[in-house]
């Protein structure tokens, strides 16, 4: 029922400018170092807000992760990208696209995305840098992480299989392979072999023979003379850019609840997506890193096995995942829904420092009559749970209360004035900033670059 629909404004000139410089002193203010992070589970809209915001900045940096990353953001005609190695700034034609030493790097994933990007006019030539000090994720990797799951049987955590835990788990064994090992192609094949032989100590059953050594190393060869051009010591060049006053903005991958050390362990990934993957994926010092914004997605998803408390079982999610589209970009996986979980958010909040959110994706929540939010955790004896939970079990017993506000029933997305909003749909985001104790700046009403309002 659209039936409540405000007009936008008198003339949509009006709106583009009073948008536009609300936009830019909302962005003009954001510190010469910022930061982009997801507050819930992943797939906030991350993308979407650093393709917005990189037009402002002359670096787009990621610092973790790898391809198990989907950012899908949309250029100024619309056409669709999905980006999962290479920054969200790529579409910004003057930005610098930075890979750290945080991030593993999987090369004939990264050449495809290049060959993709290219193809469809965005040239990444020159624009984009990756770190020397960056790890290799190789084809083998993707395997083990398969193999892995399949070991865990029913407690399998539902990675991406991009090979990302065994990756991680190769740079700290510390006989990972590094990109400036690319440099030394004498040494690069024994190097591959040691590690190649630490999995078969591993996974006996992993099928790998002399012959598949030897193709390996030649793709390699051919990858390392690709990559050379990309190669950077990128710690310098950050430090470098910070000391020439250039703006830099980071990209974080995944989310603070699927951080390696703050998320629902064991059902996370193995890198550190909060705040201080920053400093430890890029080089940089604490003191630099200025503004951090948190992308919150209205409701909840989640996308592999763990638990989340406010999710919806049934008919209910069916309904967020289909309004939302809510299926991995990497993946294609539905993601599981339910409601916005204060608690969680809180904890993110705390963690990260957030100076501001972005609420995402408020326009998927507009036909529905009322909204729950998720405002406390209880044990199962109704005796309150102080804090986001490490426990585990806790995690999957405890019940949540909740808070039932007013759905709006009306379609807001083309409103670009926080003051057009429906008042059932302010109340939603005022109560979530009040619960919380963090303004939110950026509302998400549709995945287009232009549909976002500036608070
Ligand atoms: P992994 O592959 O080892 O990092 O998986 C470990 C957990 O981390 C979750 N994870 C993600 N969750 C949401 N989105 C992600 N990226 C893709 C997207 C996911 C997709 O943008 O949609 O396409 O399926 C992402 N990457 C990792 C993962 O689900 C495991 O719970
Ligand atoms: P990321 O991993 O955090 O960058 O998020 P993803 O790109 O994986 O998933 C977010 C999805 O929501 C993408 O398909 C975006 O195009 C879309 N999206 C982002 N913001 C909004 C919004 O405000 N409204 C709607 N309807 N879609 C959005
Ligand atoms: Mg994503």
């Amino acid at each position: 029922v659209f039936c409540s629909l405000k007009p936008v404004a008198s003339s949509s000139l009006t709106v583009a400018e009073s948008a536009s410089s609300e936009s830019l002193n909302r962005i003009g203010s954001l510190s010469q170092v910022s930061g982009v992070l997801g507050s819930q589970w992943g797939d906030e809209g991350k993308g979407k807000l650093v393709d917005i915001l990189a037009q402002h900045f002359d670096i787009v940096a990621r610092c973790q992760g790898g391809a198990n990353a989907g950012h899908t953001i949309y250029n100024s005609e619309g056409k669709k990208f999905a980006l999962h190695l290479v920054p969200s700034g790529i579409l910004n034609e003057e930005t610098l696209c930075v890979i750290g030493n945080g991030v593993v790097v999987h090369l004939p994933g990264l050449f495809k995305e290049i060959d993709g990007l290219e193809a469809n006019g965005v040239s990444c030539k020159g624009r984009i840098l990756v770190s020397d000090r960056a790890h290799l994720l190789f084809d083998f990797h993707q395997v083990v992480d398969g193999l892995r799951e399949a070991e865990l049987n029913k407690s399998f955590i539902g990675t991406t299989r991009r090979g990302i835990g065994p990756a991680y788990s190769s740079k700290m064994n510390r006989n990972g392979i590094r990109v400036s090992d690319l440099r030394h192609m004498d040494t690069f094949p024994q190097k591959l072999h040691n590690l190649l032989s630490d999995v078969t100590s591993r996974f006996p059953d992993f099928n790998y023979t002399p012959e598949m050594l030897k193709e390996e190393v030649e793709n390699y060869k051919r990858y390392a003379e690709r990559l050379e051009p990309f190669i950077a010591d990128t710690v310098h060049v950050m430090n470098e850019s910070i000391a020439q006053k250039k703006r830099i903005l980071v990209e974080g991958g995944q989310a603070t609840m699927l951080d390696i050390d703050f998320g629902t362990y064991p059902f996370v990934t193995s890198s550190s997506p909060s705040a201080g993957g920053i400093c430890t994926g890029l080089g940089i010092a604490p003191r630099v890193v200025g503004d951090l914004i948190g992308v919150v997605k209205a409701y909840t998803t989640r996308v592999g096995s763990g638990p989340f408390p406010t999710e919806i079982l049934g008919q209910g999610g069916d309904i967020l995942r289909f309004a939302g589209q809510e299926f991995g970009t990497t993946t294609g996986r539905p993601r599981r829904c339910g409601w916005l979980d204060v608690v969680a958010l809180k904890f993110c909040c705390e963690i990260n420092g957030f100076s501001s959110l972005n609420l995402t994706k408020l326009d998927v929540l507009s036909d529905l009559p009322e909204i729950k939010l998720g405002v406390a955790y209880k044990h199962v004896d109704s005796t309150p749970v102080e804090s986001f939970p490490a426990d585990l079990q806790l995690l999957e017993q405890l019940k949540v209360e909740y808070e039932v506000l007013p759905g709006w029933q009306s379609d807001i997305s083309s409103i670009r004035n926080y003051s057009d909003l429906p008042k059932a749909a302010r109340q939603y985001v005022e109560r979530i900033e009040e619960l919380v104790g963090v303004p939110i700046h950026y509302i998400g009403v549709g995945p287009g670059r232009d549909a976002l309002i500036y608070k």
